[in-house]
């Protein structure tokens, strides 16, 4: 069976397209989800929100059992706090892209400061939504080797 691809989203992301879409744009985490499913053609994907820290970990820990190929993921605020998610994913032996809507760069000093950026195969930031499909496009040929191709 083919292995999935892990797209993990933070909190408030629940929320999305429906406030503030001058920074997170107007579509909502639904649509977000079927341009990765759409994205990763017949690979499987495990699309998952949590405004909750420990459901983010046990996600991770899921994905190092199953095992995933690639995680993919968003963790909104929990990016610049959480040591709990950047230990469970320094755990996982497959590459991860860190994933923003936004430049957070680009934006106040509070968002500069990524924990998880350090032991992140990639990071993307600033494409908007469509920065989903374009994390799943190089999730699929970061893990091709692994898939048989
Ligand atoms: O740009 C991103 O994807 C962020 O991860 C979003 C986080 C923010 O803390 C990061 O710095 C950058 C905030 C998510 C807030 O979600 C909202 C959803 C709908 C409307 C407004 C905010």
């Amino acid at each position: 069976m083919t292995a999935s691809i892990y797209v993990l989203n933070g909190p408030n992301l629940n929320r999305l397209g429906t406030r503030e879409p001058d920074i997170y744009g107007s579509t909502t985490l639904a649509e977000v989800e079927a341009l990765c499913r759409q994205s990763a053609g017949d690979v499987p994907v495990e699309f998952r929100q949590s405004n909750r820290e420990y459901e983010i970990v046990d996600w991770v820990h899921e994905a190092i059992d199953r095992p995933a190929s690639g995680i993919i993921i968003n963790p909104a605020a929990f990016t610049f706090t959480s040591i709990a998610i950047l230990d469970a994913l320094k755990m996982f032996p497959r590459p991860i892209i860190e994933l923003h809507i936004s430049n957070i760069h680009r934006r106040e000093e509070i968002y500069h400061h990524s924990l998880v950026s350090k032991i992140a195969t990639a990071v993307i930031a600033g494409l908007g939504p469509r920065g989903y499909g374009v994390a799943v496009q190089a999730m699929l040929q970061l893990t091709e080797g692994a898939r048989g191709k």
